[in-house]
Protein backbone atom coordinates (compact mmCIF):
# COMPACT_ATOMS: atom_id res chain seq x y z
CA UNK A 1 0.00 0.00 0.00
CA UNK A 2 2.59 2.16 1.27
CA UNK A 3 4.41 1.63 -2.57
CA UNK A 4 0.71 2.80 -3.94
CA UNK A 5 1.34 6.25 -1.85
CA UNK A 6 4.64 6.56 -3.26
CA UNK A 7 4.15 6.43 -6.69
CA UNK A 8 0.68 8.96 -6.96
CA UNK A 9 3.25 11.13 -4.77
CA UNK A 10 5.79 10.74 -7.44
CA UNK A 11 3.31 11.07 -10.69
CA UNK A 12 2.51 14.14 -9.23
CA UNK A 13 5.52 15.42 -8.79
CA UNK A 14 6.57 14.35 -12.17
CA UNK A 15 3.20 16.41 -13.68
CA UNK A 16 4.44 19.34 -11.38
CA UNK A 17 7.83 19.48 -13.15
CA UNK A 18 6.32 19.51 -16.66
CA UNK A 19 4.84 22.68 -16.06
CA UNK A 20 7.33 24.91 -17.01
CA UNK A 21 8.29 28.25 -14.70
CA UNK A 22 6.29 27.06 -12.44
CA UNK A 23 7.05 29.00 -9.51
CA UNK A 24 5.99 27.13 -5.96
CA UNK A 25 3.40 27.84 -3.92
CA UNK A 26 3.38 27.40 -0.09
CA UNK A 27 0.99 24.61 -0.25
CA UNK A 28 3.37 22.98 -2.94
CA UNK A 29 6.40 23.64 -0.89
CA UNK A 30 4.83 21.78 2.06
CA UNK A 31 3.57 18.60 0.00
CA UNK A 32 7.15 18.64 -1.42
CA UNK A 33 8.27 18.60 1.92
CA UNK A 34 5.85 15.64 2.54
CA UNK A 35 7.47 13.46 -0.20
CA UNK A 36 10.82 13.93 1.34
CA UNK A 37 9.53 12.50 4.42
CA UNK A 38 7.82 10.06 2.74
CA UNK A 39 10.73 8.69 1.29
CA UNK A 40 12.76 8.96 3.94
CA UNK A 41 10.29 7.39 6.19
CA UNK A 42 10.61 4.19 3.58
CA UNK A 43 13.87 4.43 3.10
CA UNK A 44 14.16 4.21 7.04
CA UNK A 45 11.89 1.46 7.52
CA UNK A 46 13.47 -0.54 4.56
CA UNK A 47 16.51 -0.15 6.01
CA UNK A 48 15.69 -1.40 9.39
CA UNK A 49 13.55 -4.08 8.14
CA UNK A 50 16.56 -5.75 6.31
CA UNK A 51 18.86 -4.66 9.04
CA UNK A 52 16.97 -7.01 11.01
CA UNK A 53 16.98 -9.93 8.32
CA UNK A 54 19.98 -9.76 8.03
CA UNK A 55 20.67 -13.45 9.86
CA UNK A 56 17.84 -15.09 7.95
CA UNK A 57 19.26 -13.52 4.83
CA UNK A 58 22.68 -15.07 5.29
CA UNK A 59 20.85 -18.35 6.23
CA UNK A 60 19.03 -18.79 3.51
CA UNK A 61 20.25 -16.39 0.11
CA UNK A 62 23.61 -16.66 1.13
CA UNK A 63 23.77 -20.60 1.20
CA UNK A 64 20.96 -20.70 -1.86
CA UNK A 65 24.41 -18.11 -3.72
CA UNK A 66 26.86 -20.84 -2.07
CA UNK A 67 25.47 -23.64 -3.44
CA UNK A 68 24.28 -22.62 -6.82
CA UNK A 69 27.99 -21.77 -7.59
CA UNK A 70 29.18 -25.31 -7.18
CA UNK A 71 26.82 -26.67 -9.40
CA UNK A 72 27.40 -26.25 -13.22
CA UNK A 73 23.98 -28.14 -14.26
CA UNK A 74 20.96 -28.58 -12.39
CA UNK A 75 20.23 -31.99 -10.89
CA UNK A 76 18.69 -34.36 -7.82
CA UNK A 77 21.61 -33.29 -5.50
CA UNK A 78 21.44 -29.69 -5.87
CA UNK A 79 17.87 -29.54 -5.37
CA UNK A 80 18.32 -31.98 -2.32
CA UNK A 81 21.06 -29.42 -0.93
CA UNK A 82 18.46 -26.39 -1.44
CA UNK A 83 15.87 -28.42 0.30
CA UNK A 84 18.32 -28.82 3.20
CA UNK A 85 18.92 -25.06 3.71
CA UNK A 86 14.98 -24.00 3.37
CA UNK A 87 15.05 -26.75 6.40
CA UNK A 88 17.69 -25.30 8.61
CA UNK A 89 16.26 -22.19 7.82
CA UNK A 90 12.75 -23.22 9.57
CA UNK A 91 10.26 -23.34 6.26
CA UNK A 92 8.98 -25.87 7.42
CA UNK A 93 9.20 -30.03 6.39
CA UNK A 94 5.97 -29.31 4.69
CA UNK A 95 6.25 -26.07 3.41
CA UNK A 96 9.76 -27.29 1.62
CA UNK A 97 8.47 -30.08 -0.04
CA UNK A 98 5.66 -27.87 -1.97
CA UNK A 99 8.48 -25.32 -2.74
CA UNK A 100 10.53 -27.94 -4.12
CA UNK A 101 8.19 -29.44 -5.99
CA UNK A 102 6.61 -26.57 -7.60
CA UNK A 103 10.77 -24.98 -8.39
CA UNK A 104 11.33 -28.20 -10.03
CA UNK A 105 8.37 -28.34 -12.08
CA UNK A 106 8.32 -24.67 -13.42
CA UNK A 107 12.95 -25.94 -14.32
CA UNK A 108 10.92 -28.47 -16.60
CA UNK A 109 8.36 -26.35 -17.95
CA UNK A 110 10.83 -23.82 -18.87
CA UNK A 111 13.40 -25.80 -20.04
CA UNK A 112 15.70 -23.79 -17.38
CA UNK A 113 19.47 -25.56 -17.54
CA UNK A 114 21.52 -22.88 -15.98
CA UNK A 115 21.47 -23.30 -12.01
CA UNK A 116 21.83 -19.36 -11.53
CA UNK A 117 18.54 -18.93 -12.80
CA UNK A 118 17.04 -21.12 -10.05
CA UNK A 119 17.11 -17.98 -7.75
CA UNK A 120 14.70 -16.20 -9.36
CA UNK A 121 12.31 -18.73 -9.63
CA UNK A 122 13.04 -20.03 -5.85
CA UNK A 123 11.79 -16.12 -5.23
CA UNK A 124 8.75 -16.36 -6.98
CA UNK A 125 7.50 -19.46 -4.96
CA UNK A 126 8.45 -17.93 -1.75
CA UNK A 127 6.25 -14.79 -2.69
CA UNK A 128 3.47 -16.76 -3.81
CA UNK A 129 3.37 -18.78 -0.57
CA UNK A 130 3.37 -15.25 1.30
CA UNK A 131 0.77 -13.88 -1.29
CA UNK A 132 -1.66 -11.66 0.97
CA UNK A 133 -4.70 -12.41 -0.45
CA UNK A 134 -7.44 -9.93 -0.13
CA UNK A 135 -5.37 -7.51 2.23
CA UNK A 136 -5.50 -11.21 5.06
CA UNK A 137 -2.27 -9.51 6.09
CA UNK A 138 -3.23 -6.38 7.39
CA UNK A 139 -4.80 -5.14 11.01
CA UNK A 140 -8.75 -5.48 11.21
CA UNK A 141 -9.55 -2.47 12.90
CA UNK A 142 -11.02 -0.24 10.68
CA UNK A 143 -13.79 0.92 11.33
CA UNK A 144 -13.20 2.27 14.29
CA UNK A 145 -13.49 1.01 17.42
CA UNK A 146 -11.51 -1.35 17.38
CA UNK A 147 -10.33 -4.03 20.15
CA UNK A 148 -6.82 -6.08 20.14
CA UNK A 149 -6.62 -8.70 22.58
CA UNK A 150 -2.88 -10.21 22.44
CA UNK A 151 -2.13 -13.40 23.45
CA UNK A 152 1.12 -15.95 23.69
CA UNK A 153 2.99 -17.83 26.18
CA UNK A 154 5.29 -16.02 28.30
CA UNK A 155 8.34 -14.04 27.23
CA UNK A 156 7.66 -14.08 23.73
CA UNK A 157 7.09 -10.10 23.59
CA UNK A 158 3.34 -9.36 23.71
CA UNK A 159 3.53 -6.38 25.90
CA UNK A 160 6.35 -5.02 23.84
CA UNK A 161 4.48 -5.36 20.84
CA UNK A 162 1.20 -3.99 22.41
CA UNK A 163 3.98 -0.67 23.21
CA UNK A 164 5.15 -0.22 20.34
CA UNK A 165 1.73 -0.58 18.35
CA UNK A 166 0.27 1.84 20.92
CA UNK A 167 2.93 4.27 20.08
CA UNK A 168 2.37 3.45 16.21
CA UNK A 169 -0.98 3.77 16.12
CA UNK A 170 -0.98 7.54 18.57
CA UNK A 171 1.60 8.73 16.22
CA UNK A 172 -1.01 8.29 13.10
CA UNK A 173 -3.39 10.40 15.56
CA UNK A 174 -5.84 7.69 16.79
CA UNK A 175 -6.98 7.71 20.68
CA UNK A 176 -5.32 4.48 22.01
CA UNK A 177 -6.21 2.92 25.18
CA UNK A 178 -4.05 0.03 26.84
CA UNK A 179 -5.55 -2.51 29.57
CA UNK A 180 -3.11 -4.43 31.42
CA UNK A 181 -5.18 -7.85 31.66
CA UNK A 182 -1.63 -9.59 32.38
CA UNK A 183 -2.63 -9.59 35.98
CA UNK A 184 -0.40 -12.41 37.20
CA UNK A 185 2.42 -10.65 38.21
CA UNK A 186 2.91 -7.04 39.15
CA UNK A 187 6.06 -6.37 36.89
CA UNK A 188 3.93 -6.99 33.78
CA UNK A 189 1.37 -4.47 34.67
CA UNK A 190 4.61 -2.10 35.51
CA UNK A 191 5.99 -3.34 32.38
CA UNK A 192 2.44 -1.88 30.57
CA UNK A 193 2.67 1.28 32.23
CA UNK A 194 6.10 2.00 31.13
CA UNK A 195 4.59 1.62 27.95
CA UNK A 196 2.01 3.56 27.98
CA UNK A 197 4.06 6.27 29.04
CA UNK A 198 6.43 6.04 26.32
CA UNK A 199 3.56 6.14 24.03
CA UNK A 200 1.97 8.91 25.85
CA UNK A 201 -1.52 7.27 25.88
CA UNK A 202 -3.52 6.22 29.01
CA UNK A 203 -3.85 2.69 30.98
CA UNK A 204 -6.58 1.16 33.02
CA UNK A 205 -5.01 -1.60 35.10
CA UNK A 206 -6.25 -3.11 38.24
CA UNK A 207 -3.83 -4.89 41.35
CA UNK A 208 -1.87 -8.32 40.96
CA UNK A 209 -3.76 -11.46 41.08
CA UNK A 210 -7.31 -10.23 39.99
CA UNK A 211 -9.18 -11.20 37.33
CA UNK A 212 -7.68 -10.26 33.97
CA UNK A 213 -11.56 -10.29 32.27
CA UNK A 214 -12.52 -7.32 34.91
CA UNK A 215 -9.83 -5.36 34.08
CA UNK A 216 -10.76 -6.14 30.36
CA UNK A 217 -14.64 -5.42 30.92
CA UNK A 218 -13.16 -1.94 32.79
CA UNK A 219 -10.89 -1.04 29.63
CA UNK A 220 -14.10 -1.27 27.59
CA UNK A 221 -16.06 0.60 29.46
CA UNK A 222 -13.61 3.14 29.20
CA UNK A 223 -12.67 2.93 26.02
CA UNK A 224 -16.56 3.25 25.03
CA UNK A 225 -16.91 6.48 27.80
CA UNK A 226 -13.84 8.31 26.54
CA UNK A 227 -14.64 7.36 22.49
CA UNK A 228 -11.25 5.51 22.18
CA UNK A 229 -10.40 3.86 18.96
CA UNK A 230 -8.36 1.32 19.31
CA UNK A 231 -8.19 -0.49 22.82
CA UNK A 232 -5.05 -2.72 22.85
CA UNK A 233 -5.57 -6.00 25.75
CA UNK A 234 -2.06 -7.40 27.23
CA UNK A 235 -2.87 -10.89 28.58
CA UNK A 236 -0.78 -13.29 30.67
CA UNK A 237 1.77 -16.27 29.14
CA UNK A 238 2.21 -17.78 32.12
CA UNK A 239 -0.31 -20.33 32.76
CA UNK A 240 0.23 -23.57 33.84
CA UNK A 241 -1.86 -25.87 31.55
CA UNK A 242 -4.01 -25.70 28.05
CA UNK A 243 -6.97 -26.20 30.53
CA UNK A 244 -6.37 -22.44 32.66
CA UNK A 245 -5.63 -20.76 29.03
CA UNK A 246 -8.52 -21.75 27.58
CA UNK A 247 -10.70 -20.88 30.57
CA UNK A 248 -8.96 -17.85 31.29
CA UNK A 249 -9.39 -16.64 27.34
CA UNK A 250 -13.14 -17.66 26.91
CA UNK A 251 -13.90 -15.53 29.90
CA UNK A 252 -12.04 -12.56 28.15
CA UNK A 253 -13.67 -13.59 24.70
CA UNK A 254 -17.39 -13.99 26.38
CA UNK A 255 -16.68 -10.21 27.99
CA UNK A 256 -15.75 -8.69 24.77
CA UNK A 257 -18.80 -10.54 22.46
CA UNK A 258 -21.21 -9.10 25.23
CA UNK A 259 -19.58 -5.46 26.13
CA UNK A 260 -18.39 -4.32 23.33
CA UNK A 261 -20.22 -6.38 19.91
CA UNK A 262 -20.16 -3.31 17.28
CA UNK A 263 -16.38 -2.95 17.65
CA UNK A 264 -13.41 -4.69 15.26
CA UNK A 265 -11.91 -7.47 16.80
CA UNK A 266 -8.38 -8.93 16.18
CA UNK A 267 -6.90 -11.36 18.27
CA UNK A 268 -3.26 -11.31 17.84
CA UNK A 269 -0.89 -14.09 18.80
CA UNK A 270 2.75 -13.44 19.48
CA UNK A 271 4.72 -15.70 18.71
CA UNK A 272 9.47 -15.91 19.11
CA UNK A 273 10.77 -16.33 15.50
CA UNK A 274 13.92 -17.55 17.57
CA UNK A 275 12.16 -20.62 18.94
CA UNK A 276 11.08 -21.93 15.46
CA UNK A 277 9.12 -24.81 14.85
CA UNK A 278 8.30 -24.37 18.66
CA UNK A 279 6.43 -21.15 17.43
CA UNK A 280 4.18 -23.56 15.22
CA UNK A 281 3.40 -25.86 18.24
CA UNK A 282 1.73 -22.67 20.43
CA UNK A 283 0.44 -21.28 17.68
CA UNK A 284 -1.45 -24.69 17.10
CA UNK A 285 -2.39 -24.67 20.84
CA UNK A 286 -3.89 -21.34 20.68
CA UNK A 287 -5.88 -21.92 17.81
CA UNK A 288 -7.47 -24.63 19.91
CA UNK A 289 -8.57 -22.41 22.58
CA UNK A 290 -9.26 -19.35 20.68
CA UNK A 291 -10.06 -17.72 17.04
CA UNK A 292 -6.87 -16.28 16.73
CA UNK A 293 -6.82 -13.57 13.57
CA UNK A 294 -3.72 -12.78 12.94
CA UNK A 295 0.27 -13.33 14.08
CA UNK A 296 2.27 -11.17 15.45
CA UNK A 297 6.20 -12.92 14.49
CA UNK A 298 8.77 -10.75 16.84
CA UNK A 299 12.89 -11.18 17.20
CA UNK A 300 13.12 -12.04 13.88
CA UNK A 301 16.40 -9.57 14.20
CA UNK A 302 17.75 -12.31 16.37
CA UNK A 303 17.27 -15.51 14.67
CA UNK A 304 18.80 -16.76 10.91
CA UNK A 305 15.56 -18.71 10.57
CA UNK A 306 13.18 -16.45 9.77
CA UNK A 307 12.19 -18.90 7.52
CA UNK A 308 9.61 -19.50 10.06
CA UNK A 309 7.41 -16.91 8.30
CA UNK A 310 6.59 -18.90 5.62
CA UNK A 311 5.68 -22.50 8.00
CA UNK A 312 3.48 -20.25 10.08
CA UNK A 313 1.59 -18.86 7.29
CA UNK A 314 1.41 -21.99 5.31
CA UNK A 315 1.05 -24.40 7.58
CA UNK A 316 -1.52 -22.76 9.95
CA UNK A 317 -3.24 -20.64 7.98
CA UNK A 318 -3.17 -17.95 10.15
CA UNK A 319 -1.70 -14.59 8.29
CA UNK A 320 1.16 -13.37 9.32
CA UNK A 321 0.26 -9.25 9.79
CA UNK A 322 3.28 -8.10 12.06
CA UNK A 323 7.22 -8.42 12.83
CA UNK A 324 8.90 -7.36 15.13
CA UNK A 325 12.68 -6.80 14.14
CA UNK A 326 13.97 -5.22 17.26
CA UNK A 327 13.44 -4.19 20.74
CA UNK A 328 12.97 -0.32 20.13
CA UNK A 329 9.74 1.69 19.56
CA UNK A 330 9.87 1.48 16.05
CA UNK A 331 10.89 -2.07 15.34
CA UNK A 332 7.40 -3.24 14.63
CA UNK A 333 6.50 -3.31 11.10
CA UNK A 334 3.46 -4.55 9.42
CA UNK A 335 4.32 -7.60 7.07
CA UNK A 336 4.71 -7.20 3.80
CA UNK A 337 5.36 -10.39 2.06
CA UNK A 338 7.10 -8.69 -1.13
CA UNK A 339 9.55 -6.66 1.30
CA UNK A 340 10.21 -9.81 3.24
CA UNK A 341 11.59 -11.75 0.40
CA UNK A 342 13.14 -8.71 -1.00
CA UNK A 343 14.70 -8.27 2.01
CA UNK A 344 16.29 -11.95 2.87
CA UNK A 345 16.50 -12.68 -1.51
CA UNK A 346 18.46 -9.56 -2.19
CA UNK A 347 19.01 -10.63 -5.96
N1 LIG B 1 15.37 -8.48 19.65
C1 LIG B 1 14.06 -8.37 19.88
N2 LIG B 1 13.59 -8.47 21.14
C2 LIG B 1 12.27 -8.36 21.34
C3 LIG B 1 11.36 -8.17 20.28
N3 LIG B 1 10.10 -8.13 20.81
C4 LIG B 1 10.25 -8.30 22.15
N4 LIG B 1 11.55 -8.44 22.48
C5 LIG B 1 12.15 -8.66 23.82
O1 LIG B 1 11.63 -9.86 24.39
C6 LIG B 1 11.59 -9.78 25.80
C7 LIG B 1 10.22 -10.22 26.30
O2 LIG B 1 9.27 -9.29 25.86
P1 LIG B 1 7.88 -9.03 26.62
O3 LIG B 1 7.17 -8.02 25.80
O4 LIG B 1 8.09 -8.74 28.04
O5 LIG B 1 7.18 -10.45 26.45
P2 LIG B 1 5.78 -10.94 27.02
O6 LIG B 1 5.23 -11.88 26.03
O7 LIG B 1 4.95 -9.78 27.39
O8 LIG B 1 6.24 -11.75 28.31
P3 LIG B 1 5.38 -12.13 29.62
O9 LIG B 1 4.69 -10.89 30.08
O10 LIG B 1 6.42 -12.62 30.58
O11 LIG B 1 4.43 -13.21 29.22
C8 LIG B 1 11.93 -8.35 26.14
O12 LIG B 1 13.27 -8.29 26.56
C9 LIG B 1 11.76 -7.59 24.82
O13 LIG B 1 12.58 -6.48 24.71
C10 LIG B 1 11.88 -8.08 18.93
O14 LIG B 1 11.17 -7.94 17.93
N5 LIG B 1 13.24 -8.19 18.81
MG1 LIG C 1 4.04 -9.24 29.17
Amino acid sequence: MFNKFLKKYKDEEKSNENVENKSLKDSEVEENASIDNIEKNREGFLSRFKKGLEKTKRGISDKVDDIIKSYQKIDDELFEELEEVLIMADIGFETTERIIEEVKDKVKERKITDANDIKLILKEELKEILEDVDGKNKLNINPYPAILLVVGVNGVGKTTTIGKLAYRFKEEGRKVLLTAGDTFRAAAIEQLGEWANRANVDIISHSEGSDPAAVIFDGIQAAKARNVDILICDTAGRLHNKKNLMNELNKIFRVVAREYPDANKEVLLVVDATTGQNAIMQAKVFKEACDITGIALTKLDGTAKGGVVFAVQSELDVPVKLVGVGEGINDLQDFDSEDFVDAIFPE
